[in-house]
């Protein structure tokens, strides 16, 4: 049997899921190994060659002579491109898909991950720092109102159709119960989660390499928080 093209590498957090649901929503054949936080395998020396940044996700295609993508909005913009797929050829829609990409990259993600991070990992561990957590809990409401208004009228992020926009989005926007950040009045983002909930290829690849109810607000889940709350003593940011 051959092997798959594409060996992911990731871990079960918002940035690792990202290329995961692509995978599993795309029907592509893949290989994916885990990479263990607990053991700072993100900063061995083997995963720092693929990775420079020393965190997850990575891909490697073996399809294309081993070529290396890390930084997720560009390993989704690359497999949309090599698969054909969630990524519209028409120009302008093209653009809008990229733009919402950023939007999440620089903002949803960065300001939740800095909620989460005071919230989850600062203040379980005695340093309660209540303007940083307001400023980002602030910031990441504002944003995810940003989002309530684009899915005002529309099913998906750009044009008519799931797209890598939403597929970036959906993780990080989605566990605002992990972030603390309230979406009361968000009509159109709920709306928005309660269909990409729905896909199944988005249900199978939460569960890899394991699911973590505690981001979505299921479960409170002790050993998890206290897992979680220890990434204080390293440098393990999310
Ligand atoms: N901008 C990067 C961020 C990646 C990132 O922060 N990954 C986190 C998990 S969500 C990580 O690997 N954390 C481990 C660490 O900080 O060492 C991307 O989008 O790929």
């Amino acid at each position: 049997m051959p092997q798959p093209d594409i060996h992911l590498f990731t871990a079960s957090t918002m940035n690792g899921w990202k290329p995961t649901i692509f995978l599993e929503e795309a029907g592509v054949d893949y290989d994916l190994t885990p990479i263990d936080f607990s053991t700072k395998e993100q900063k061995s020396d083997w995963y720092m060659k693929l990775n420079p940044n020393g965190r997850i996700p990575t891909i490697v295609d073996r399809g294309n002579s081993d070529f290396v993508v890390f930084e997720s909005g560009a390993i989704l913009w690359y497999l949309a491109e090599k698969y054909g797929q969630f990524l519209s050829a028409n120009p302008d829609l093209k653009s809008e898909t990229l733009q919402w990409i950023m939007f999440q990259m620089g903002g949803i993600g960065p300001m939740m991950g800095q909620a989460m991070y005071f919230q989850r990992i600062a203040a379980p561990n005695g340093q309660e720092e209540p303007f940083s957590i307001q400023r980002y809990v602030d910031e990441s409401r504002r944003l995810l109102e940003v989002l309530n208004g684009r899915l005002k009228g529309r099913e998906f992020l750009v044009g008519d159709s799931f797209s890598i926009a939403d597929i970036a989005t959906y993780p990080w926007a989605r566990a605002y119960p992990w972030a603390k950040v309230s979406i009361d009045g968000l009509d159109h983002l709920a709306a928005w989660f309660e269909r990409i909930d729905a896909r199944p290829g988005v249900q199978r690849a939460l569960q890899k390499p394991k699911p973590v109810p505690a981001f979505w607000g299921d479960a409170d889940d002790a050993e998890f928080l206290k897992e979680n709350a220890g990434r204080f003593s390293s440098d393990v940011k999310t």
